[in-house]
């Protein structure tokens, strides 16, 4: 584990490297990305682990660079904010706090939800991507895809649909639900599967349903999301959002998400 001066160190580096690095490819920092899992807080963003124009011409550097250094960083400083003066919410793992989001004092909920999801979920967003993506997935996680979607291109097709019909802002997820069963789900805002229950509606919904949703004893750990809010793609694809998601299966790091299905389920 990274301190939290080493996070903003290696943080500060990688968006120097990567400002200046820019005209030039080849260069890339790869530092290790803190898994914000068993993080508490003050919670800090983690460096994004290759240069923002890794991912072109799929996704722009310019794009990368704004979601990961304001729209992630601010979910990071609400998320803070949010729990600052909670002594007792200040010494919880960002992942308790998000699976048990029903139970927080009202004051501090929604923006526990909102900022703390967008802190989860973008970490392991940037993860989930890499350069050259692998193109499918590996090993069990590919027999485990296979035998739920019938192959490859029907989970694609799937996956894609539910981020392409998600209205609004949101994600689109492959999880692994509590029956160790492969699941596809869409979440709206930035909810995270680690909270919803399978079949949760989408839409944004009031307190009180929330709340009932969250009540479910069902959580699913999120293998591979696709980040849906217009912030993701607007300044490459505008409205072409099935354009962006067609793209998205071009950077896929496979070998991480593989990697993940292989540890929740061993
Ligand atoms: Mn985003």
């Amino acid at each position: 584990m990274m301190t939290r001066r080493q996070a903003i160190k290696t943080t500060t580096l990688a968006a120097t490297v990567c400002a200046t690095a820019l005209p030039i490819l080849g260069a890339d920092p790869t530092p290790a990305v803190v898994a914000p899992a068993n993080s508490t807080a003050p919670f800090t963003l983690p460096p994004l682990p290759y240069s923002f124009d890794a991912l072109e011409p799929h996704i722009d550097a310019r794009t990368m660079e704004i979601h990961h250094d304001k729209h992630h960083q601010a979910y990071v400083t609400n998320l803070n904010k949010a729990v600052a003066g909670h002594p007792e919410l200040e010494k919880k793992t960002l992942e308790d706090l998000l699976q048990n989001v029903h139970k927080l004092p009202e004051n501090v909920r929604t923006a526990v939800q909102n900022n703390g999801g967008g802190h989860y979920n973008h970490s392991l967003f940037w993860q989930m991507m890499k350069k050259n993506g692998d193109g499918e997935p590996k090993g069990e996680l590919a027999s485990a895809i296979d035998k739920k979607f019938k192959s490859f291109s029907n989970f694609k097709d799937e996956l894609s649909k539910a981020a392409i019909s998600r209205f609004g802002s949101g994600w689109a997820w492959l999880v692994l639900g509590a029956d160790k069963e492969l699941a596809i789900m869409s979440t709206a805002n930035q909810d995270t599967p680690i909270s919803l229950g399978l079949g949760a509606p989408g839409t944004s919904a009031g307190a009180e349903a929330l709340q009932k949703r969250y009540a479910m004893n069902f959580q699913h750990a999120p293998l591979l999301g696709i980040d849906v809010w217009e912030h993701a793609y607007y300044l490459k694809y505008q409205n072409r959002r099935p354009d962006y998601v067609n793209a998205f299966f071009n950077v896929i790091n496979w070998d991480f998400v593989s990697d993940r299905y292989q540890k929740l389920t061993a």
